[in-house]
């Protein structure tokens, strides 16, 4: 591709939304009403335009990013670095946010995401071909249990696997006390008889004696993959669980982000699973690096989520339709527990399984007016505060 002749980065524009989520989402570090995706828009001097997103939940809670930190580097930063640079060489791209900009993956992860889209667009063809090609045409759907409440829980359970949307269901948990938090997951268990799969996220709550000592418990009722059960620098955790916790697998999620994190992780034998997310990988590259790691190391993934809109979810579903075998299904539900969406048409869901995307770029067409009417920046809107109190009322 020649950058005289229209494959150049014209304009980069950057908004939060602020979107509501249908019910509170509990997780052991607050519980949130809305999500705050930042939406990248990109285009070329050849009229093409793409679209970017990164979500993160709870303003800086997961890690260090937020949205207004990841809008301030993106048009800051990394919009200016890349304006009236050539589309095509994304690796070139990465390379010069890297130099404007030291880490903040999850912003460039949505610049990254807005340029794929327009060279995507620009050539009529579905992202996954640029990123290797297209392997899966389906993946297990797993939906999120986070109400708080085991009844309000059970319900949505009963109603997702009689629609035939979801039969893995991820608890979080860590808010509360450890016993309280088994007891919770073992009614749910009890509920739903073994007609689902069952797997919990700590997001990094406990400790590694607690983890020692209540993750056999959670084995015992039927859990079978345990997500960042330790803070995320507590590698040698991981690693004694991983030896020695019979019958479930533990995944990393917030220690595994870099390709060096992945690496680590492989050579320690710390974890049997990646949770693959777009975002804190800075990119579909990026997380085809990660990836390739865990391929080598024989670790398996998960299509992971921050909670993004249909916009990126398709992004990520395109990425995760390129990789290897050894998937334990995904979790891109967020589309679902958010009011309304910024698409026209989301990707279908059937018999349990997430059916990913084809079409030019991501597969999915953004809706201008969904755009305003979910902006923060919109006359008469005003930003909204986050209520990130651990025992913030789930009703
Ligand atoms: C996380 O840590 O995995 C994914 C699903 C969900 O409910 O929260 C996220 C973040
Ligand atoms: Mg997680």
């Amino acid at each position: 591709m020649n950058h005289q002749d229209g494959w150049t980065i014209e304009r980069i524009h950057a908004r939060i939304l602020d979107i509501p989520t249908i019910r509170p989402h509990k997780l052991a570090f607050g519980s949130i009403r809305f999500q705050s995706p930042v939406i990248v828009q990109l285009w070329l001097r050849n009229g093409a335009c793409g679209f970017g997103e990164a979500a993160t939940i709870g303003g800086p809670s997961w890690n260090e990013e937020s949205p207004e930190s990841i809008h301030h580097a993106i048009t800051q930063y990394l919009a200016p670095a890349l304006v009236g640079q050539g589309a095509g060489g994304f690796e070139a791209a990465l390379a010069r946010m890297d130099r404007a900009c030291t880490g903040n993956a999850f912003a460039k992860s949505a610049v990254e995401m807005a340029l794929l889209d327009a060279v995507a667009r620009s050539l009529n063809v579905p992202a996954w071909q640029l990123l290797g090609g297209k392997v899966h045409q389906s993946l297990p759907l797993a939906w999120t249990l986070a109400s708080g409440d085991v009844e309000r829980d059970l319900q949505e359970a009963q109603l997702r696997l009689d629609q035939k949307r979801h039969r893995i269901f991820k608890m979080k948990i860590g808010a509360n006390a450890p016993a309280d938090d088994v007891a919770h997951v073992t009614q749910i268990a009890r509920g739903l008889q073994g007609r689902a799969t069952l797997t919990v996220d700590v997001n990094q709550a406990w400790d590694g004696n607690t983890a020692r000592r209540y993750l056999p418990q959670l084995v015992d009722v039927g859990v079978t993959l345990i997500e960042q059960p330790v803070a995320r620098w507590n590698v040698e955790a991981l690693k004694g669980l991983s030896a020695t916790l019979a019958g479930a697998l533990i995944m990393a999620d917030e220690t595994v982000c870099t390709p060096q994190d992945a690496m680590a992780l492989a050579r320690d034998n710390a974890c049997h699973v990646f949770s693959l997310k777009v975002a804190k990988h800075g990119g579909l590259l990026r997380t085809r690096k990660v990836a390739a790691v865990a391929e080598a190391a024989d670790i398996g993934w998960y299509g992971g989520t921050m909670l993004e809109t249909s916009l990126g979810s398709a992004a990520s579903a395109h990425v995760f339709s390129t990789l290897g075998k050894q998937h334990h299904g995904c979790e891109l539900f967020g589309p679902q527990l958010l009011v309304d969406d910024i698409v026209e048409a989301q990707m279908p869901i059937a018999d349990f399984a997430l059916q990913l995307p084809d079409g030019p770029g991501f597969g999915v067409e953004v809706s201008p007016a969904q755009l305003d009417r979910f902006d923060r920046a919109h006359e008469g809107k005003t930003a909204m505060h986050i209520d990130m109190g651990r025992h913030a009322p789930t009703v």
